[in-house]
């Protein structure tokens, strides 16, 4: 897939981040990224998204290098999808796009790939209004419908009725898990914890649990290795019972139908008593990170959950654990923050006490 990537920017460096990470994302669909054109301009065009200029530049750029996909690092609508498909003649797709194609090549679980086909459907439905009428102008139906609007309207149809069966099947699947989870939780005298791995994508969350559980998960460095959430349970303590979930990464801009339509696994989140938000503390952009995966949390309703910020990859920024001591990260935080290292195991006690005294503090274990 030849690519073109296209973005606006305000802010220089926000932009700067958003595209390297937009080519991430590309390269994890085998994505080939011929060059990006970019426009600074702080209201997007309604009819465009960019300038009508740009527009002209950009198939330009197209024509010249055979660039198959034009990429947007934003959510277009419908119409602007659309119009751009016209004035350009090329594939257009968007940043929502690119992430349902990543998801839905790397889903594997039958409920992963019932929420992925629910975001791609849910995404669908608006752009199917444009595209109906748009075929119809080029049979050349005046006054009447169209055999493009005919199509549109039975996928249309279809889709609601698909739409409806999926929402079925992932409430049936929610109630299943639900049940797996109480029995799970009732574990005699001892006491029950549920803690959930949250974070942006690639920081080391399926790491840090395999280190914790010793559960063999995939971990990889790429965008969403994870999709699906999966629970271990671990005696971490003697007289307290950990349940630990994985869940799948987060990212700036994530597409909303995603997020919905994932809320039936970040279930897991929203009921956990503890959250372990794990960040990469060699990543530069840290903080804008942290910053993302509190107002996804906030979309969760998990922002006032007890928390415990994770840095890890610290052996990517001191040569020893000693060394932990200088970073002065941990400071900044509203809530108990430690510094670990998975791949050398460095401050896995810190982490292991820091979650014993939130436990205690909230429970009143002692
Ligand atoms: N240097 C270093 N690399 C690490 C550390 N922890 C994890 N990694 C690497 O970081 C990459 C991502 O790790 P994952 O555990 O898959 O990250 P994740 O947060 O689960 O990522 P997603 O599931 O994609 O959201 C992998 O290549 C890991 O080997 C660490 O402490 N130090
Ligand atoms: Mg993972």
């Amino acid at each position: 897939m030849k690519s073109i990537i296209v973005s606006l920017f305000e802010n220089k460096q926000e932009g700067k981040e958003s595209l390297e990470e937009l080519k991430e994302l590309l390269k994890a669909v085998n994505g080939q990224c011929l060059g990006y054109i970019t426009q600074k301009r702080s209201q997007p065009d309604p009819k465009y998204y960019v300038g009508a200029g740009k527009v002209e530049e950009i198939k330009q750029i197209a024509e010249g290098t055979g660039a198959e996909v034009i990429i947007f690092d934003a959510f277009l609508s419908p119409s602007q999808v659309a119009n751009l498909e016209r004035a350009i003649g090329k594939r257009i797709m968007d940043r929502a796009d690119l992430v349902l194609e990543i998801f839905s090549r790397r889903v594997r679980s039958k409920t992963a790939k019932l929420q992925v086909e629910l975001a791609k459907l849910t995404y669908e439905l608006p752009r199917l209004y444009g595209r109906g009428k748009e075929l119809s102008r080029l049979g050349g139906g005046v006054g009447t419908r169209g055999p493009g609007e005919q199509e549109a309207e039975i996928r249309r149809r279809w889709i609601k009725k698909r739409i409806q069966q999926i929402k079925e099947e992932l409430e049936e699947i929610k109630r299943q898990r639900r049940e797996q989870r109480k029995r799970r939780e009732s574990a005699g005298d001892i006491k029950v914890v549920k803690v959930a791995l949250v974070g942006y994508t690639n920081v080391g969350k399926s790491s840090l649990l395999r280190l914790l559980t010793g559960r063999e998960t995939f971990v990889a460095d790429m965008p969403f290795a994870t999709l699906d959430t999966k629970t271990s349970a671990k005696l971490l303590f003697p007289d307290i019972k950990i349940l630990i979930t994985d869940t799948v990464g987060f990212i700036r801009k994530l597409p909303p139908e995603l997020i919905e339509s994932f809320k039936a696994t970040l279930e897991e989140v929203q009921e956990a008593d503890l959250l372990l938000h794990v960040i990469d503390i060699s990543d530069k952009n840290w903080l804008e990170k942290v910053k993302v995966v509190k107002g996804i949390l906030k979309d969760l309703s998990a922002d006032e959950k007890p928390v415990i910020y994770v840095f890890n990859k610290a052996d990517k920024v001191v040569e020893r654990e000693e060394d932990i001591k200088y970073l002065t990260e941990a400071a900044f935080m509203d809530s108990k923050a430690v510094i670990i290292s998975v791949a050398k195991g460095w401050g896995i006690g810190e982490l292991l006490k820091a979650i014993r005294e939130k436990v205690e503090e909230f429970q009143g274990v002692s």
